[in-house]
């Protein structure tokens, strides 16, 4: 088999830089490249990442970020002690099984168990993994197959189209539609077409993603909407993966439900959530996805073939946690409930912010972020380098008034890209020093 050389230059070694074909293999990433260094068809054309542009651009420690979905507020202090017990046990620093650590499936079964008001078998119900992303990959990994097609709601939490690529599947995009004639909008103000949702099904469709609360939007889907779906799933035989990671921050006079609870179904569906977003430690990076046998074993062995376990002492802390909250929950102590009330407080004092300097934001029901209308600003930036307004907007809002947020079209397909490049999303489970920052950014936008 002939291979096409493509010589680049590199500085660092002679053969190189004298033409040769060279195949020295651990040379800098300017040596040689042939058609066997290029990328697999599967990760084609998923080179962009929000997180990885936004997250560099606001390093700068004089930015006041409000971008990228993380506490500044302190963790609870008992799962920071419980991570330091646990790592001063010799044998809590070795492997542990690979599905989950024993104390961790055993308390997730515990607090799952009341929630879904079902028995949930902790060895085989239940798979623990390396964040939400690792439920979200091992999932799509585990059960969805080429040629499968995935329909997925806009706008989706951005890993899901690329993953959904991966597994080889076509992601098949739905917008929320906005109410039309509205002021003061909620994010229960978004909503699915039933007729257009139910035109996205077909033989090839394998699964349908939700999102409840929505990161971005934090929409918190409405029993009723979540029938529509289970519907859908049910008429079609489809799976439903149920993105939950932000399960526990439900504002007043909303309520979180699990499709999964819906009847017929807990057996075609695969619910994920994270340690990170349940107790403010998103650097922990562990997850779980909860479902049916039939479905998490294939999930399991994906898990098992890949990543095969997560770190011993951040389960054993985060199982510690767990049963300390199953023990309050219903009480206002209890995390699970308790910080959602603290956070309710930042919400509305970032809305207010906000409203006074002439955006529009959108109030959300849940999660930890608010989506932003930027268009009674006006602001001109067509002198930028041609690209979506959101993107446009928060670079020159980094640059020109230290203030990071995220652009909401990096949560949509091209064809929706009109319809959102007005709003970007700040994230306010902030400490009120970092929000007093925005606030005076804010208060003084026309002048800075
Ligand atoms: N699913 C959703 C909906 C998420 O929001 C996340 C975490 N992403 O937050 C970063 C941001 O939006 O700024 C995940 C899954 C992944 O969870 P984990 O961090 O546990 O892997």
């Amino acid at each position: 088999m002939s291979i096409v050389r493509q010589i680049l230059t590199c500085s660092r070694f002679a053969c190189c830089s004298a033409n040769i074909n060279c195949r020295r293999t651990f040379c800098t990433s300017q040596h040689i490249m042939t058609s066997r260094h290029t990328n697999a068809k599967r990760i084609e054309g998923l080179d962009k990442n929000v997180w990885v542009a936004f997250t560099s651009v606001a390093a700068d420690p004089s930015i006041v970020n409000l971008g990228q979905g993380y506490p500044d507020i302190p963790p609870p202090s008992y799962i920071k002690e419980a991570l330091v017990e646990a790592a001063s046990v010799d044998r809590m620093n070795q492997y542990t099984r690979g599905f989950g650590h024993p104390s961790l499936v055993k308390a997730l079964s515990q607090v799952y168990g009341k929630v879904y008001g079902r028995q949930i078998d902790p060895l085989k119900e239940i798979l623990v993994t390396v964040g939400g992303y690792g439920s979200l990959f091992s999932t799509m990994q585990g059960l969805v197959e080429e040629g499968d097609e995935v329909i997925i709601i806009e706008p989706f939490f951005d890993c899901y189209v690329p993953m959904v690529r991966m597994a080889g599947a076509k992601p098949v995009l739905i917008p929320l539609r906005l109410k039309a004639g509205k002021k003061n909008i909620t994010s229960a103000d978004w909503f699915l077409d039933p007729d257009e949702l139910s035109s996205k099904f077909n033989s090839k469709t394998k699964a349908i993603i939700i999102n409840t609360p929505n990161n971005p939007i934090g929409k918190v889907f409405t029993r009723d909407e979540l029938q529509m779906i289970a519907d859908l799933c049910i008429k079609h035989d489809t799976l439903c993966f149920s993105d939950e990671v932000y399960e526990w921050l439900i504002y007043r006079g909303h309520q979180h439900i699990k499709i999964a609870t819906l009847p017929g179904m807990w057996d075609r569906t695969v619910t994920i959530s994270s340690a990170g977003k349940t107790f403010s430690v998103t650097g922990w990076k562990l997850g779980w996805s909860v479902g049916p046998e039939h479905l998490i074993k294939h999930l399991q062995t994906v898990m098992q073939n890949t990543l095969y376990t997560c770190p011993t002492p951040l389960q054993e802390a985060v199982a510690q946690g767990l049963l300390l909250n199953y023990k309050l929950m219903g009480q206002p102590e209890c995390y699970f409930s308790s910080l959602a009330e603290e956070l309710e407080g930042k919400r509305d004092r970032m809305a207010a912010i906000l409203r006074e300097a002439g955006m529009s934001p959108i109030i959300p029901e849940g999660g930890y972020f608010m989506l932003v209308d930027v268009t009674a600003l006006n602001q001109d930036l067509s002198h930028m380098v041609d690209e979506a307004y959101d993107y446009k907007f928060v670079k020159w809002m980094i640059k020109e008034k230290k203030l990071a947020a995220i652009p909401v079209t990096a949560f949509v397909g091209d064809e929706s890209k009109k319809q959102f490049e007005k709003y970007i999303r700040l994230c306010f489970i902030k400490q009120d020093s970092t929000l007093d920052a925005a606030e005076n950014i804010l208060k003084n936008w026309n002048k800075i």
